[in-house]
């Protein structure tokens, strides 16, 4: 039987270059090859496309994306601008080539924190009172300050990771947290913190369209430094993950119908993670969804799976699958596209 050829593309123009090699580093590495003929794909951090792993020439976008045809299937594992934000997938999309994940929609939405929480609070999931600030207005209203309360998180409206983001205790310190979020962004998100634990599901959906749920992970901070100490979550190494987290049988199937029910809302393909906070009222809030997650063997998404029994190989291949299970689009043909 013929192997299935799998495009890994990786790199691009953002801050998240490394990332993106790091998590393609893994992947390249655990695709079987008795399964898969594997192609590498670097975006380099100008933009150009480098095909195949032997120093092969550099591509424009669209030339690469010609030869990207070939292939079964791609698995593209970007970030940020060109990246998860759609336009990747939009491109991708136009090959008819088929490609792991999220599309173009899910992509950009998940993206945009406006939008996903807009979203996901019209479907009923809870998420924390926030206020935007577009450009041109850096500042909150005494009205909007009284209705959040402090202490809250000031952050781009669409950054990958924790970039630009802070946390302000006190309201003479917004104007800073604004300025900081506001490099990264012209649109920023002014949110109510929501004190608790973090607890991560991830969901993957199966080439028959189900969806499988996985085990709650839990995100803390070593050496018990209180909870939320966001310094040490997003930049230390004391960073701890507990899978299965200790929760009780109904919160965690209260978890998983939440993140199943993201997916759907946010018309998510192949796999979402979705981070929630447990603050002190019953229902969880979700604080963010990942349609791009960290993607080494050690992220939390892998992890997850891993403890679920399905290891970082067949989380691969069943993503492989699902992407290729769907109907491909196929592009217009020549003879369509001719004007006249
Ligand atoms: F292709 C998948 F599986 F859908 C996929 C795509 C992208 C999984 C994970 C990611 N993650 C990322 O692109 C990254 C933003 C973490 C850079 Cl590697």
């Amino acid at each position: 039987e013929r192997r299935t050829t799998v495009a890994v593309l990786f790199g691009g123009r953002s801050s998240e270059h490394e990332v993106s090699c790091h998590s393609a580093d893994s992947v390249l590495a655990a695709l079987d090859r008795e399964r898969y003929e594997v192609v590498p794909v670097r975006i380099t951090r100008e933009g150009r496309w480098r095909v195949g792993t032997d120093g092969g020439p550099e591509l424009d976008v669209f030339r690469a994306l010609a030869t990207l045809r070939a292939v079964d299937v791609v698995f593209p594992l970007l970030h940020g601008p060109f990246g998860e934000d759609g336009t990747v997938q939009a491109a991708l999309q136009s090959t008819g080539v088929p490609y792991v994940g999220n599309g173009v929609l899910a992509s950009a939405v998940g993206m945009d924190k406006e939008f996903t929480k807009k979203l996901l609070a019209a479907e009923g999931v809870r998420v924390a009172d926030s206020v935007v600030l577009r450009r041109g207005n850096r500042s909150l209203s005494q009205e909007n300050r009284d209705g959040l309360g402090l202490p809250v998180f000031v952050k781009p409206a669409r950054a990958g990771s924790s970039i630009g983001v802070s946390k302000v205790d006190s309201w003479d310190r917004l104007d800073d947290a604004v300025r900081a979020a506001n490099a990264a962004d012209p649109k920023v998100l002014v949110e109510r913190a929501v004190p608790g634990r973090e607890i991560d599901v991830g969901v993957l959906e199966l080439p028959d369209g189900r969806l499988r749920l996985s085990p709650p992970l839990e995100i803390s901070v070593e050496g018990d430094r209180g909870f939320f100490d966001f310094t040490a979550k997003y930049h230390d190494r004391g960073t701890v993950f507990t899978v299965p987290a200790a929760l009780s049988p109904r919160l965690e199937a209260r978890l998983r119908a939440l993140a199943a029910h993201a997916f759907r809302v946010l018309d998510c393909r192949g796999l979402l993670r979705v981070d929630f906070l447990l603050g002190s009222g019953d229902e969880p809030v979700v604080n963010e969804v990942n349609t791009a997650p960290g993607f080494t063997d050690a992220s939390q998404y892998p992890r997850m799976w891993q403890a679920a029994g399905l290891g970082y190989g067949q989380l691969l291949d069943t993503l492989i699958e699902t992407a290729l299970a769907r109907p491909a689009v196929r592009p217009q043909t020549r003879r369509a596209a001719r004007l006249g």
